[in-house]
C-alpha cells in the first residue's frame, strides 16, 4: 500500500471529521447516487403515465424498456452508490480515520460506474426489456449482464474497503471500546451485502455465459431460487442501512442515544442470522420448494428478522422520547414527539420514513409474506404498491432527509432554498404513502403487475374488472404524479445547492486524526436494560401499530376465504 497524502478536517457545524481520501470518495459515490435517482425518476413519469388508464401514454415495447430501467436505475444504482457513501462516512468519518486503499477505492467506483452505464446502454437499446429480475428463459443482451457483474464487482471492492477501514480505525486506536452503533449497523448491512453479491454472482455468471452461448440452459426454478438469496438480501442492506441512519439523525437532531446498545445491536445480529430464510417469500408460488416446509418458514422463521425491524422502530422513536423529555417535553403523551423539529426537513424526512417503513411497508410486507395469503396478492400491483412502501418511503426518503444533513456538512455548502427543503419530505413521503395504499387496493382487486393494458384492448377474450379498479390506478397516477414532483424538489435543491449554494467554511485541516473522545456518546452509551416505560408515548404508538397490524391481517384471511369459494 502506497501512502498517499492526506489530511483530516474538522467541520465547525457538526464536530465530524473528515479525511480528505475519503471525502472525495464519498462526494463522488453521492453524486453518482443523485444522477442515477434523476434518470430513474424522469423514467418514472413514463410507468406511471403508462399504467393511469386514462392516459396510457406509451406504447407497450417503449413501457417495458422505461420500467426495466427505472426498476434498476432506483433500486440498484441510487440505492448501492448512496449506500457506498454510507459505509465510507460509517467507517471513515464516524470512527475518525483515514479510509483503506483509496486508490482502489476509486477503482470499486470505476467499474460500478462503467458497469451501471454499460447496462443503461443496454436497457436503452431496446433488446433487453427483461425487468429488474431478468428471470430466465427470458433473454437480455450480454452488456445487461456484464454490467450488472462488473457493478457487483466494484460494489463488492467497496465493501472490502470498508472492512479494511475497520482494521485501521482498530490498529490507530481512533475509537475506544467497540464500534458506535452507527458503524455497528453499517458492519452488517456490508456483510450482508457480501453474501448478496456473490449470491447474484452465482445467478449472473451463468446467465451472462448463456447470452453469449457458452452455456446451453440455465434451469428457471433454480434461476428464481438463486436470484432471491440476491434480491431480498439486497433489500435487506438497504434497510440494515437506512436504520442506521435512522440512528445516526435521531443522534444528530436530538442527542438521542440508544435506549439499550444491547438490544440494538442484538436486532442489528437478528438481520444476519435469518434474513435468508426470508428470502422464500418470493418463491410462495414456485413449484420447487413444498408447501408445509413454505409455512414454515414463512410463517415462523421469517418473523426473526421483522422482529428486528419492529425492535427499531420501537426503540429509535423510544430513544427520541427519552431526550425530548430529558429537555423537559414532558407534557401528556406527545408533547416530546409535536415539539420535535417538524421543520428540519433532515428529522422530518426520518420520522415520515419511519412511520411510512413500519405501518405500510412492515405490515403489508407480513400479510404478503404469508404463504396462504399471498396468494390474493401474488404478481398483482399489490407488490410494487408494498416495496414502494419499503424501498421508497424506507430507504430512499431516509437517504434524501440525510442528505439534508450532508449539504453543508460534506459539501460545505448552504442550501439553497431551505423553504422548498423544508416542504420536500412532506410532499414526496406522503404521495408516497397514497401512492401505495392505493396501488395495494389496486393489487387487492387482481390488478396485475407489470401490466401494460389493464383494459386487454384488442384480446380475443375480455376481463371486467370493477370500476374501483381502474378509479384506484387512476389515483395511482395522480399520487405517483404527485410523488415525482417531490423527487424533482430534492434533486433541485440537493444539485442546486451544491452547484451554486454559497461556500460554507471547511474548518481546520490537521494532518493527523483526532481520535473519539472517550465521553463521546458511542463510549457512553453502552448501557443496558429496560428503559420501556420511561416512552410512555411510543408505547402507545406501537399499541396502535399493533392494533392496526391485527386488523389488516386478520381482514385478509377474511378475504382469503371469500376469494376462495370452496363451500
Ligand atoms: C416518485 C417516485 C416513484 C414512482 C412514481 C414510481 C412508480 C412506479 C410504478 C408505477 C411502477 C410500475 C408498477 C408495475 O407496473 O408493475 C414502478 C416499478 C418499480 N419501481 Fe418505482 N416509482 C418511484 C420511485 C422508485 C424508487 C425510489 C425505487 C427504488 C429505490 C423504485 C423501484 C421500483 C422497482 C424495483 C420497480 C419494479 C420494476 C419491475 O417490476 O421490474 N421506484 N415504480
Ligand atoms: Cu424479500
Amino acid at each position: 500500500m502506497t501512502a498517499i497524502t492526506t489530511s483530516y478536517r474538522t467541520c465547525p457545524r457538526s464536530g465530524l471529521q473528515f479525511e480528505s481520501q475519503a471525502e472525495k470518495l464519498m462526494i463522488a459515490n453521492a453524486v453518482t447516487a443523485v444522477v442515477a435517482l434523476l434518470v430513474g425518476g424522469i423514467l418514472a413519469i413514463g410507468v406511471v403515465l403508462t399504467r393511469w388508464p386514462e392516459v396510457h401514454w406509451l406504447a407497450a415495447d417503449t413501457f417495458y424498456m422505461v420500467l426495466t430501467a427505472h426498476g434498476i436505475d432506483m433500486l440498484i444504482y441510487w440505492m448501492i452508490f448512496f449506500e457506498v457513501a454510507v459505509l465510507y462516512f460509517c467507517s471513515s468519518t464516524l470512527l475518525r480515520c483515514r479510509i483503506a486503499t483509496p486508490k482502489v477505492a476509486w477503482v470499486a467506483f470505476a467499474l460500478m460506474l462503467i458497469g451501471a452505464v454499460v447496462n443503461n446502454y443496454a436497457v436503452f437499446k431496446g433488446s433487453s426489456s427483461v425487468m429488474m429480475t431478468s428471470y430466465v428463459p427470458m433473454m437480455a443482451e450480454p452488456a445487461f449482464y456484464l454490467g450488472l457483474i462488473l457493478f457487483a464487482v466494484g460494489a463488492l471492492i467497496a465493501c472490502f474497503v470498508f472492512f479494511g477501514t475497520l482494521v485501521i480505525a482498530k490498529r490507530d486506536k481512533t475509537y475506544q471500546g467497540s464500534v458506535p452503533l452507527v458503524t455497528f449497523g453499517a458492519v452488517v448491512a456490508a456483510i450482508i451485502a457480501v453474501f448478496t453479491i456473490v449470491s447474484g454472482a452465482i445467478i449472473l455468471i451463468p446467465t451472462f455465459f448463456m447470452s453469449i452461448g457458452w452455456v446451453k440452459s440455465v434451469d428457471p426454478l433454480v434461476y428464481r431460487t438463486i436470484w432471491w438469496a440476491f434480491g431480498h438480501s439486497s433489500q435487506q442492506i438497504n434497510v440494515a442501512a437506512h436504520i442506521s441512519i435512522w440512528y445516526a439523525v435521531a443522534a444528530i437532531a436530538f442527542g438521542a442515544k440508544p435506549m439499550s446498545e444491547r438490544v440494538s445491536r442484538g436486532a442489528f445480529l437478528l438481520y444476519i442470522l435469518f434474513l435468508q430464510l426470508a428470502s422464500a417469500h418470493h418463491l410462495l408460488s414456485d413449484p420447487g420448494v413444498g408447501t408445509a416446509w413454505k409455512v414454515v418458514n414463512t410463517s415462523y422463521f421469517m418473523y426473526f428478522a421483522v422482529l428486528a425491524s419492529m425492535i427499531h422502530g420501537l426503540t429509535i422513536p423510544g430513544a427520541i422520547e427519552v431526550a425530548q423529555r430529558k429537555k423537559g417535553f414532558n407534557n401528556g403523551l406527545f408533547e416530546w414527539l409535536r415539539k420535535a423539529p417538524w421543520g428540519n426537513p433532515t428529522f422530518s424526512g426520518m420520522f415520515i420514513s419511519l412511520i411510512g417503513f413500519g405501518f405500510l411497508g412492515g405490515i403489508s410486507g407480513v400479510m404478503m409474506g404469508t404463504e396462504q395469503l399471498n396468494m390474493i396478492i401474488h404478481n398483482t400491483v399489490y407488490v410494487p404498491g408494498h416495496f414502494h412502501a419499503t424501498v421508497v418511503v424506507g430507504t430512499s426518503l431516509t437517504f434524501m432527509a440525510f442528505t439534508y444533513f450532508l449539504i453543508p456538512v460534506l459539501f460545505k455548502r448552504e442550501m439553497i432554498n431551505p423553504g422548498l427543503a423544508k416542504i420536500q419530505p412532506y410532499l414526496y413521503g406522503f404521495s408516497m404513502y397514497f401512492f401505495c395504499l392505493v396501488m395495494m387496493g389496486a393489487g387487492t382487486l387482481g390488478v396485475p403487475r407489470r401490466h401494460w393494458d389493464l383494459s386487454f384492448s384488442g384480446a380475443a377474450m375480455a376481463y371486467e374488472w370493477p370500476g374501483a379498479a381502474y378509479l384506484l390506478m387512476g389515483l395511482v397516477g395522480i399520487a405517483g404524479v404527485s410523488a415525482i414532483a417531490g423527487g424533482a424538489i430534492y434533486i433541485y435543491v440537493t444539485v442546486g445547492s451544491i452547484l451554486w449554494g454559497r461556500k460554507l467554511d471547511a474548518g481546520s485541516k490537521s494532518a493527523r486524526f483526532t481520535p473519539i473522545p472517550p465521553t463521546a456518546p458511542s463510549a457512553v452509551a453502552q448501557s443496558y436494560g429496560s428503559a420501556g416505560f420511561a416512552a410512555p408515548g411510543t408505547f402507545v404508538l406501537a399499541m396502535v401499530f399493533l392494533v392496526a397490524f391485527v386488523l389488516y391481517y386478520f381482514i385478509n384471511w377474511k378475504y382469503l376465504s371469500q376469494v376462495w369459494g370452496l363451500s
